[in-house]
């Protein structure tokens, strides 16, 4: 089965090479990166890798167009390729290579979206993030799944892996959210329609490099867009 391993970035050159390294040093899979508009030199790192590697390759987008369209062109992208699993990857750092091959050993029992959870069983396994950014996180993972009704521990988490049949069955076309919200609107959506979900822990590690794209923005939208999607708007 052909794996696509989709990450975002916005001026991640500190990280990227790191990150696609270590990807494709822990699984068979083929790595897509959608640039906006980067500036640092982030593209001339992913071009290196695609022309050394062969397993690399490159949407670039001008301007910058948030994360939830980004995914979605990395999707449309892979499901004309053939490809039957789709993982998702942020490019600072923060999700590691080294858990890939525990996402698809779940895949491999059965299910269809594997999410990687920083806060399973109570834990927080988070490196480096201050209390704010937690008390954010949490705050959000708690308001959205009650709100929602989803049995997970981890909704936001933006480290996971779907079936190709999971992108196919959610309707694409009707994805409304574009920040963080478009990891709550995808599981809410699999959920919904049946697939089967697991969680397996990860340890989120902060970025050491570049800047963070969150903003007061993102989290607005993933705050209304839970209620629309509780209501069916
Ligand atoms: N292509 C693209 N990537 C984005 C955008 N917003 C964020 N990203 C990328 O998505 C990943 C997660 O974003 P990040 O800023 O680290 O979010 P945080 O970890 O929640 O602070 C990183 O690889 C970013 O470069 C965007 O609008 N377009
Ligand atoms: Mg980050």
């Amino acid at each position: 089965m052909r794996i696509l391993v989709a990450i975002p970035t916005c001026n991640e050159a500190a990280s990227i090479g790191r990150v696609i390294e270590e990807v494709l040093e822990n699984l068979d899979c083929h790595v897509l990166v959608v640039d906006d508009a980067s500036t640092d030199g982030t593209v001339d790192i992913v071009k290196e890798l695609s022309e050394r590697t062969g397993k690399v390759f490159l949407l670039q987008r001008k301007a910058k167009l948030g994360l939830g369209t980004a995914y979605l062109a990395a999707f449309r992208w892979g499901l004309d390729r053939d490809y039957g699993v789709f993982f998702e990857m942020d490019g600072d750092h923060s999700h590691r290579g080294e858990f890939l091959p525990k996402f698809m050993e779940k895949l491999e029992e059965g299910y269809d979206v594997v999410v990687g959870s920083r806060y399973m069983k109570g834990m927080v396994n988070v490196v480096n993030w201050d209390f704010k950014r937690l008390l954010l996180s949490k705050f959000a993972n708690i308001y959205a799944s009650k709100i929602l009704g989803l049995p997970f521990s981890d909704i936001t988490s933006g480290f996971r892996c779907y079936r190709r049949e999971v992108l196919e069955g959610v309707c694409l076309d009707k994805i409304n959210s574009n920040g963080y919200a478009f990891q709550i609107e995808m599981l809410y959506r699999a959920y919904k329609k049946g697939f089967k979900i697991a969680e397996i822990p990860i340890i989120f590690y902060e970025r050491e490099g570049g800047s963070s794209k969150m903003s007061k923005e993102i989290v607005k939208e993933a705050a209304l867009m839970v209620w629309k999607l509780r209501l069916g708007i």
